[in-house]
Parts: structure tokens; C-alpha cells; sequence
């Protein structure tokens, strides 16, 4: 026999002393030691253990990069304009200069909507959220009618709280209110951070940054407040504030000011009930036209 089949022989003689069939494993095989069975079961175990936990971190890391990857796809697509921009900072990164209607779909919103931009106040690109200026369209309506929108929006019109969700839970944005009164003299109140919750938690307002304008402070008292329509009471008084004061709003007890009440001719206060702002005139006059108006800071 040649010396090359005789080393090939013991060669295997040396591996099936050293490998036994395990018998609780059968479907493995395992090289023999000298602990007991019950002590190489826990190792087995624990190396199992140990798979199934790296495997779910693996599962995870490539969810997020599938994330990641998804976002960077549409990050291309945008910028070869094969997918509407997100909001109305990007009309305006885009190049556009009129302050019109543009389709616009928010990363996290499952549709595209038509959204009224002005694309030149301080800076431009930012995205209406409501417009009033005659009175020509009705705001005491419902909670469906708050969260969809209404008016049109050439005109008077509120976005929707359902979109302003989805603006404002996609980006970081800044927040701005513009307010003329019958004298024509326009002040602002701007705030550095404003975030909508979804209507699982009433539309709440979840964060209010940093003020400044001329306007007076009379909006951050509003913070974490949910919206409130004739029809769904989530205000902190006793009664509903909508019913009351005719209109929808954040309200806590009720206002510090109400974009969304009667629209009225100067004087006309109508109990509280027209469109005020408390710190611009107080609240029994009724300003000529308000915008309120959310850009992306991110
Ligand atoms: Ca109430």
C-alpha cells in the first residue's frame, strides 16, 4: 500500500474518533469533548441565542438603509424635478419667482396637493395655511372641513390640518402671521419652530419656537393645545370654545387670538366672535386681513 493512502487512512481514523453524531442535535454534528452533553447543549443554545440576536440587528440595519436609500432615491428624483417639491421653499429653490399655485407633496404625505406659495415676503417660499382678506368665504365650519380644508385657494381658503400635519411633520418649519388692520398698517408675529401632531392626538400643537415681530406675543399661550371645531370639543374650558366664539382654533380657555372668527367691519366685535389678535388691538376689534403662513427651516 503506498505510503500517501496509508497517511489518508489515519487521517480518518484521527477525524471519526474526534466526531460524533450528536444525538439531541441530529442534524448537527459536533466535534467530541470531554464536558457533559448537557453543558455543550447550553453552549449550542447560547450560540443560537446569539445568531437570532445578530440576525435582528442585521434585519435592522437593513431596514434603515433601505430607508435610507428610498429617501435618496426621491432626494435624485426631486432634483431632476420627476417628483413634485416638497413644499414651497423648494418651489422657490427650484427657481420659481411667482407666487401662485403650486403641486407640492411633503415626504410624508401619501398624496400631492395644490398649495398656494408667496414666493417673495421676507425671502419668499412659504406655504399658506390661511388666507383672509373680505370675508367672501364662510370659517365657522366642522372638524372634517378643518382637516381636509375649504375656499378656494386664489382666495380665502384653509389649507387643511391634515396637510399642515404633514408639512410640518416632514421638515422643520418656521411659522409666520401677518395682520393688517382697517388703517392699513401690517405688523407680523413670527415664531422659529411650529409642529402639528396627526389627528390621532387632535391635531395638537406640538412645538412653538422663539418669537419676534411687531405684532405682540399672542400665540405661544396656545402651545400644546389640540384643535377645536363645533363638533369636537378638546379645549380646556368648561364649554366649547368654537361654539362660542364662532370660529375653530387651538383654543385653551379660550384665545389669545382667533384667525378664524367672524369676519367683521372695524367695530364690529360681535362678542368676541371676529378675527382677532389680543396683543394687535385686542380682541373686540375685527382686522381687515390675516395670513398665516409655514416655511421649511431645514
Ligand atoms: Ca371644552
Amino acid at each position: 500500500m503506498p505510503p500517501r493512502t496509508l497517511v489518508l487512512i489515519f487521517a480518518l481514523f484521527v477525524i471519526n474518533s474526534t466526531i460524533a453524531r450528536n444525538s439531541d442535535n441530529p442534524g448537527f454534528w459536533v466535534v467530541s469533548t470531554s464536558q457533559p452533553p448537557s453543558n455543550q447543549q447550553n453552549v449550542n443554545n447560547v450560540c443560537v441565542t446569539d445568531l437570532k440576536d445578530k440576525l435582528k440587528l442585521h434585519d435592522a440595519q437593513l431596514m434603515e438603509l433601505k430607508t435610507q436609500l428610498q429617501e435618496t432615491r426621491n432626494e435624485l428624483l426631486r432634483e431632476q424635478k420627476l417628483l413634485p417639491p416638497q413644499d414651497c421653499r423648494e418651489v422657490l429653490q427650484r427657481g420659481h419667482k411667482d407666487s401662485s399655485l403650486y403641486k407640492i407633496k411633503p415626504i410624508y404625505s401619501p398624496e400631492e396637493f395644490w398649495a398656494r406659495c408667496d414666493l417673495t415676503t421676507r425671502g419668499g417660499g412659504w406655504t399658506y395655511v390661511l388666507n383672509r382678506f373680505d370675508g367672501s368665504v364662510d370659517f365657522f365650519r366642522n372638524w372634517t372641513e378643518y382637516k381636509t380644508g375649504f375656499g378656494d385657494p386664489s382666495g380665502e381658503f384653509w389649507l387643511g390640518l391634515e396637510y399642515l400635519h404633514h408639512l410640518t411633520d416632514s421638515k422643520l418649519n418656521e411659522v409666520l402671521f401677518e395682520l393688517v388692520d382697517w388703517d392699513l398698517k401690517k405688523v407680523y408675529a413670527r415664531y422659529d419652530k411650529f409642529i402639528i401632531g396627526n389627528e390621532n392626538v387632535g391635531y395638537q400643537i406640538k412645538a412653538m419656537g422663539k418669537f419676534d415681530g411687531d405684532a405682540g406675543d399672542s400665540f405661544s399661550q396656545h402651545v400644546n393645545m389640540k384643535f377645536t371645531t363645533t363638533d369636537r370639543d378638546q379645549d380646556t374650558d368648561d364649554g366649547n370654545c368654537a361654539v362660542r366664539l364662532k370660529g375653530a382654533w387651538w383654543y385653551h380657555k379660550c384665545y389669545h387670538n382667533q384667525l378664524t372668527g367672524l369676519y367683521a367691519a372695524l367695530g364690529q366685535s360681535k362678542n368676541h366672535q371676529n378675527i382677532h389678535w389680543n396683543s394687535f388691538h385686542g380682541d373686540t376689534y375685527s382686522l381687515k386681513q390675516v395670513r398665516m403662513m409655514i416655511r421649511s427651516v431645514d
